[in-house]
């Protein structure tokens, strides 16, 4: 159960209300960690009598039940969450943002050639793995801190922002330093103690949804990190496993004009993992786009039949030079032509 409080509530009401609920033995906590604004009660733990808060003084309304998910949802917040790197924003009415970059650091030379090539295309934001989680305990698992420190030399070279996963809740501060936006891959989507330890930085993370997930439980994650206080959160669908036996998962972009309505954040697609095939890259992109979306994260390698990772699915400079291209004039298109809004 939630209780929320009014804007204006005073403390003698605030405390009334929370004498009441530690009387009653019930395991509760403040909610938002941000505003102060909600307290959460237990119920499976408490006896309480809820008809006792709905006519105190300060209280706006009670949600009954146990939510999964509540600082995320559109009830709670109206208005777009738009997520700021200086001068670039991501949400809202703003621009689609483009990610693109390689599966993983490999050594300077590949970093810096994607960097380069990718900076001079327009893209602001080069992603990059250096803590890789792979099916294969065998395949390569990336350079670790080695690759971040190419990360932060090629970002002081180009200007480039860096998006960079972070595998485990010990390396949450050295990815931190070294990245713009932590990313919490498909995996870990349900790794609670990394999504409460990226709840405690003030960074923006880029959470990709499980392979598996379903909405609520993607939308659940988020709350972990919000929850934290956290408030610089930005979804991504990344594909979902599914009976298809043609592509490596199916992209669901269903998901981002039902997620524009539920909840304030903004969400991205991932066409790459969410493919698994370079020639659907493109007209993903393009759907992605009219469906919402606010942005697109691609995997680019400058060689990527040499790629040391998910080479059947990076696209070749050549590819991506169109891809940016057709993203540039497809935007241009929607704007005149379609109003893409969210479903009533
Ligand atoms: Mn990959």
């Amino acid at each position: 159960m939630i209780i929320k409080l009014k804007p204006d509530i005073t403390s003698e009401d605030r405390n009334r209300l929370v004498h009441i609920i530690q009387e009653s033995g019930a395991d509760y906590s403040d909610q938002d960690a941000i505003n102060q604004s909600e307290i959460y009660i237990n119920e499976a733990y408490t006896g309480i009598n809820i008809g006792l808060f709905y006519h105190m003084p300060g209280v706006e309304s009670i949600i009954e039940g146990e939510p999964i998910y509540n600082l995320v949802s559109r009830n709670y917040k109206k208005s777009d969450t738009i997520i700021q790197l200086d001068d670039l924003y991501i949400g809202g009415d703003n621009y689609p943002v483009m990610i693109a970059g390689p599966c993983a650091v490999e050594n300077e030379d590949q970093i810096r050639e994607t960097a380069q090539l990718v900076s001079s295309l327009g893209v602001r934001i080069m992603r990059g793995g250096a803590y890789k989680p792979r099916t294969s305990p065998y395949s390569f698992t990336g350079l670790e801190e080695r690759g971040l420190e190419l990360l932060g030399k090629v970002k002081k070279e180009t200007g480039l922002f860096i998006i960079t996963e972070v595998l485990d809740t010990a390396d949450v501060e050295v990815v931190a330093a070294y990245s713009d936006i932590l990313q919490i891959g498909s995996r870990n989507m349900q790794n609670y103690k990394l999504l409460k330890a990226v709840g405690r930085i003030r960074k923006p993370v880029l959470l990709k949804r499980g392979m598996s997930a379903r909405l609520d439980e993607f939308l659940g994650s988020a709350e972990y990190i919000m929850k934290g206080g956290n408030e610089q959160v930005i979804l991504c669908e990344r594909g979902i496993r599914t009976f298809v036996e043609y592509s490596r998962n199916t992209l669901d972009l269903n998901v981002v004009p039902v997620v524009k309505n539920l909840s304030h954040l903004p969400i991205i697609v991932d066409p790459s993992h969410g493919t698994g095939r370079r020639d659907l890259i493109m007209p993903m992109s393009l759907a992605a786009l009219a469906a919402g979306a606010d942005g697109l994260m691609v995997e680019v390698h400058p060689h990527p039949d040499n790629s040391w990772s998910d080479p059947e699915q990076a696209l070749s400079p050549e590819q991506f030079s169109l891809l940016m291209e057709k993203f540039t004039h497809f935007l241009e298109w929607l704007n005149k032509n379609v109003s893409v809004t969210t479903a009533p």
